[in-house]
């Protein structure tokens, strides 16, 4: 039955349906705002809120190992709105280049604090001149940049890597001696990080400097892994080919990453080679992530050493102290620790946060 609409007014039992349906349509707007919300990890923030939230560029290496993702995921999480940040993340893909496009484009967006996770030590003194120019605060976090000019950024967190190097040194030559192997020739097999990274810099020197104090202690080969699994594959797959038929021996593998360290391990089983135990080849690995202590708990790798990832938290206090108008200290080095596959336990890995 149509109902006779007279000009200009709404019949009482069409207005009602209308008021119906808009609420209706109120509902399903606001339901699909919410899951748009939630699906885009657009927060419930106002825009309000949103002047208020400090805003941090960081330039991130890349996700090259275990312990680069779980040092992104802390930085994500510290540096969150519900935190009071709005963080803008880059992920350089292992690329210097992209680090300086980052940077660039933080400066432009005129970001409050520009965080930098540097690939290697050398070429930032031009863009971070350019961010000092801009009146930015720069924070390096894990490695560190070699500058001219220390004044270039305010503030660095992160591992002291030579200490790592000799913790892990220090404990090869009390296991050599455990082993009544103290006076033998021992062949070392070198894992390096990428080259001009901090980590790799001084845990290579860390195991040089152990090499120069023991003379029968000899490094008979250095692989340029660049801290992946598949580049160590290669490049030991490579050299055990090489060596097959030598008789050269290996006593230690001293791997500057668990990932590298995976990726000699595949190699080593693909070529018949044992190692670990109490009596094999002498595994040593850095980073210490969850998936390497189950190696070592397996009795696979025999030294695990630390290297805390955990920044997120360290960044942001410091980012918090600077707008309190403190003056953090130029370097902060964080203690990291070990564990030997004597001393590992299921326990201790179910604790571990990475
Ligand atoms: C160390 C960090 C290194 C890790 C690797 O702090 O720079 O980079 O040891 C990572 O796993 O790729």
């Amino acid at each position: 039955m149509r109902l006779a609409i007279k000009k200009g007014r709404e019949p009482a039992v069409k207005k009602r349906g209308a008021a119906v349906k808009m609420r209706k349509l109120t509902a399903i707007a606001m339901m699909l705002a919410l899951m748009l919300a939630a699906l885009t990890g657009c927060s419930s923030i106002s825009d309000g809120d949103k002047k208020d939230l400090i805003v941090v560029g960081f330039s991130q290496v890349g996700s090259e190992s275990s312990w680069r993702v779980a040092n992104s995921e802390s930085m994500k999480q510290a540096l969150s709105e519900e935190e009071g940040f709005e963080l803008i993340f880059d992920d350089a893909k292992q690329k210097q280049e992209n680090q300086y496009k980052a940077i660039r484009m933080f400066i432009q967006q005129q970001v409050d604090y520009i965080v930098l996770a540097p690939i290697t030590e050398n070429g930032w003194d031009d863009v971070l001149a350019e961010a000092r120019q801009a009146g930015i605060p720069v924070i390096i976090v894990d490695r560190q940049v070699d500058v001219s000019n220390e004044n270039l950024y305010t503030t660095w967190v992160g591992s002291d890597f030579l200490e790592e190097g000799k913790m892990a040194t220090e404990w090869l030559g009390q296991e050599l001696d455990k082993r009544g192997r103290s006076g033998e020739n021992i062949n070392i097999l070198h894992i390096r990080g990428t080259e001009g990274a901090t980590a790799q810099i001084f845990r290579t020197q860390g195991l040089q400097d152990a090499v120069d104090e023991n003379p029968n202690w000899n490094i008979v080969r250095t692989l340029d892994g660049e801290y992946t699994e598949a580049k160590a594959y290669e490049v030991t797959k490579e050299y055990l080919e090489k060596i097959r038929d030598t008789g050269e021996k290996i006593d230690v593998i001293y791997s500057e990453n668990d990932n590298m360290t995976f990726g000699v391990l595949k190699a080593l089983d693909e070529e018949g080679i044992e190692y670990g135990g109490e009596e094999g080849i002498i595994v040593i690995s850095f980073d210490a992530v969850k998936s390497s202590l189950e190696r070592c708990l397996a009795g696979d790798i025999t030294l695990c050493v630390e290297c805390n990832p955990l920044h997120g938290p360290r960044v942001a206090n410091l980012i918090r102290s600077l707008e309190a108008g403190d003056v953090p200290q130029k370097k902060s080095y964080i203690i990291d620790t070990f564990f030997s596959a004597e001393s590992i336990t299921e326990e201790m890995i179910k604790e571990r946060p990475y």
